[in-house]
């Protein structure tokens, strides 16, 4: 998968947590639940010069909730400079975005990649 991952490690281990602290070898039971990482990361789309122009707005509008109007804005902006932002949205939902664009694009038999990167 194209992901960059630039999350610092801490964090990374912050959401995994189990709820619970370590102190002096006592567990003891967090009161609150611990909130959510509120980093954004954003999907992009990579350019090709294979995938149509039309298979890559029906991305947009399916899996990024695009009108026509504003894929269409997105995918010229990808054709005509390299990349563009599809979508802004917290690690887990950016990777499973990521992983939707590739096997769509698979599945059509189109290069189409995209990449996450930080907000
Ligand atoms: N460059 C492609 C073409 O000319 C169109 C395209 C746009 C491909 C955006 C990928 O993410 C992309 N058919």
């Amino acid at each position: 998968m194209w992901v960059l991952d630039k999350r610092p490690w801490p964090r990374y281990a912050v959401c995994v947590s189990t709820g619970q602290d370590e102190t002096d070898g006592a567990v003891k039971e967090r009161v609150k639940p611990q909130k959510k990482d509120p980093t954004l990361y954003k999907v992009v789309l990579l350019n090709d010069d294979y995938t149509t122009m039309e298979f890559v707005m029906h991305v947009l509008e399916t899996l990024f909730q695009k009108s026509s109007a504003e894929a269409y804005r997105v995918m010229m902006q990808v054709h005509l400079h390299g990349s563009g932002i599809a979508g802004v949205y917290p690690w887990e939902v950016a990777e499973t975005k990521v992983d939707a664009v590739t096997s769509m694009a698979r599945a059509a038999e189109y290069p189409l990649r995209a990449a996450i990167e930080e907000a």
